[in-house]
């Protein structure tokens, strides 16, 4: 897919206040600091449309930016962040889970792990929750360009046993790498063909 033009829409508190449900969406999540903006830049091959490194778990909103004028892809606060109040992880908590199973126009969500580390409790938690909501989601493994091929692919292979141990079947899975440019093709493609799913709808 060719991206003609990708323009930041608007950030909202809740999944109410999003734009209307009118065109196909894509959210992306993970853990803050696990490469989302730099993935979402990286995809439109604009580096100025996600804020990247910004003070992690600071913005708490739904970010809505839209692409060829026809779909949107979406920023979601990242979970994670330490320095995080309980309170605000509850309302964070409230308002992912509203978003991702209310949102009618919600295509895919994109989960974000990171390929330097063995399997984290707090993402294979979140991939559970997605899948009680059942939420279609994929997972992308983000920047493998930091670690060396051996590791990347174990760290990927155990993450993938260890969803075996509670799924039937395991979702996709792109590897990527914003560094060496990595995963863009096979992600827009997957956007390309649910994008067309909507419009048959
Ligand atoms: N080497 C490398 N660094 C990355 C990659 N993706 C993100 N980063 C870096 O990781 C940090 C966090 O990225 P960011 O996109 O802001 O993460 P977010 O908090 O999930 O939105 C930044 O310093 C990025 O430059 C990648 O694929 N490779
Ligand atoms: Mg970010």
């Amino acid at each position: 897919m060719l991206i003609k033009s990708s323009e930041y829409i608007i950030s909202s508190p809740g999944y109410l206040h999003c734009p209307k449900p009118d065109k196909p969406e894509y959210a992306f999540i993970g853990r803050s600091n696990v490469g989302k903006s730099s993935l979402i830049n990286m995809l439109c091959h604009n580096d100025k449309l996600a804020k990247t490194s910004s003070t992690p778990g600071k913005t708490q909103l739904i970010n809505h930016f839209l692409i060829n004028k026809e779909w949107y892809i979406v920023d979601l606060p990242g979970y994670g962040f330490a320095k995080v109040s309980q309170a605000q992880r509850k309302k964070w908590g409230k308002m992912i889970e509203d978003y991702l199973r209310k949102r009618e126009s919600l295509m895919n969500v994109f989960m974000l792990v990171d390929s330097r580390h063995s399997p984290q409790k707090i993402d294979l938690e979140f991939v559970n929750e997605l899948g009680k909501w059942h939420i279609p989601f994929c997972i992308v493994f983000t920047k493998s360009d930091k670690e060396n091929q051996r590791t990347v692919s174990l760290n990927i292979k155990s993450f993938l046993d260890k969803m075996r141990e509670s799924w039937q079947f395991l979702p996709q899975h792109f590897i990527t790498s914003t560094v060496k440019k990595t995963g863009r093709e096979k992600i827009l493609q997957l956007i390309a063909a649910c994008n067309n799913e909507f419009e048959n709808y």
